[in-house]
């Protein structure tokens, strides 16, 4: 039997964060080798926000980049952009036409996304978990590895995937694989630096909530040092009233590769004065073969247009197989 497939994606609004990392590519890393995998920019999710023309194209190559710098490794996965293959626009038509308007109001991201757009909320934004359904089936994905905020968008896949099945292939082989999401406990959830009970977010306006993965060291710094902590003595995981305190050990338990009890253990008797540096140091450490590397891959852009290149011929060929075997389904003539 051959490998399980699995698909996940990022979108090019802004720059990566450390809940990016933490939450999905570094579990793609991690994981790649056991799996035929699809990694894509998903550049026509980025337009449900305003977004900038002039530098969406290069937003997209960044993150791209950044997928290989993180160490998606091209003999195991393809890398691509969604806007390249116009297969995901076409089945999120079809499927939108199958999908009840209540299953997409009912989404906690539309509540909170509509109510930062106010009157000016687009269809888009309520359409963006079809999207991202069409994205994922189109593939044929067995696993989607994402951050927890994503688990509903994935329960939604399924149900719109089963929908699929029963009405247009009943009694017959299913057309459209049911997909499992692969969500690791640990980094599932990174908290913003300015407020433990709010997700890090690339569209919070408040920069010093977030750890960029290029954020450079000085930067790093000064962000730890202004984040949001308690005035406890003796830093605690799992304390519902600290919640800062326990973003920022769970942060450093990741990214030294220690484990909750030896972190727990040399927390105990600490302030925050000897934590951050020793957090910020960790931090700085971690990322910096991530950045030496996406300047390496920056530096040749004839390689990553290759790369780009080879994962949309990968991709359109397995999206277009699905493409028609839906819209067999759905009953439409096929083009003389
Ligand atoms: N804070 C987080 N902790 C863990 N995982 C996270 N992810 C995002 N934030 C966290 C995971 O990153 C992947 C890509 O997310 P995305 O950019 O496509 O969309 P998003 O989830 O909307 O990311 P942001 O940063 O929160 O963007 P905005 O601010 O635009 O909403 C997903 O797998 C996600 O789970």
């Amino acid at each position: 039997m051959g490998k399980q497939r699995a698909f996940s994606g990022v979108q090019p609004t802004g720059n990566l964060h450390l809940g990016n990392y933490l939450g999905a590519i570094r579990n793609w890393v991690e994981g790649q080798s056991q799996y035929e995998n699809f990694f894509c920019v998903v550049d026509l999710h980025a337009i449900t926000a305003p977004h900038n023309p002039a530098t969406l194209a290069s937003d997209t190559y960044t993150i791209a980049a950044l997928y290989l710098a993180c160490g998606i490794d091209l003999e195991y996965s393809k890398i691509f952009v969604q806007s390249h293959v116009s297969a995901h626009s076409e089945l999120t038509w079809l499927f939108n036409c199958i999908t009840p308007i209540n299953w997409l109001t009912d989404m906690i991201q539309f509540k909170e996304k509509a109510v930062r757009q106010g009157e000016n909320v687009n269809t888009g934004l309520l359409d963006y978990p079809v999207l991202m359904a069409a994205d994922i089936l189109l593939y044929q994905a067995d696993k989607v590895p994402v951050g927890e905020d994503q688990k509903q968008h994935l329960e939604l896949t399924r149900d719109i995937a089963d929908r699929f099945n029963y009405q247009f292939a009943k009694g017959k082989p299913p057309i459209l694989k049911v997909p499992d999401p692969l969500i690791r406990k640990e980094g599932a959830r990174v908290m913003s630096l300015m407020d433990g009970t709010k997700k890090m977010s690339k569209s919070d306006p408040a920069e010093g909530s977030r750890i960029n993965l290029l954020d450079p060291p000085d930067v790093i710094q000064k962000k730890i040092k202004r984040c949001k902590t308690d005035m406890e003595r003796g830093l605690t995981f799992d304390d519902p009233e600290r919640p800062e305190c326990n973003n920022l050990l769970g942060l450093y338990m990741i990214l030294s590769g220690k484990t909750k009890e030896a972190v727990a253990e040399e927390g105990q008797d600490m302030g925050w004065g000897q934590f951050k540096p020793l957090l910020t140091e960790t931090m700085i450490e971690a990322l910096k073969p991530i950045q030496e590397k996406y300047q390496a891959v920056m530096t040749d852009k004839g390689y990553l247009e290759s790369v780009l290149r080879d994962g949309r011929e990968a991709a359109e060929a397995i999206a277009n197989e699905t493409l028609n075997q839906v819209k067999a389904a759905l009953g439409y003539s096929m083009p003389l």
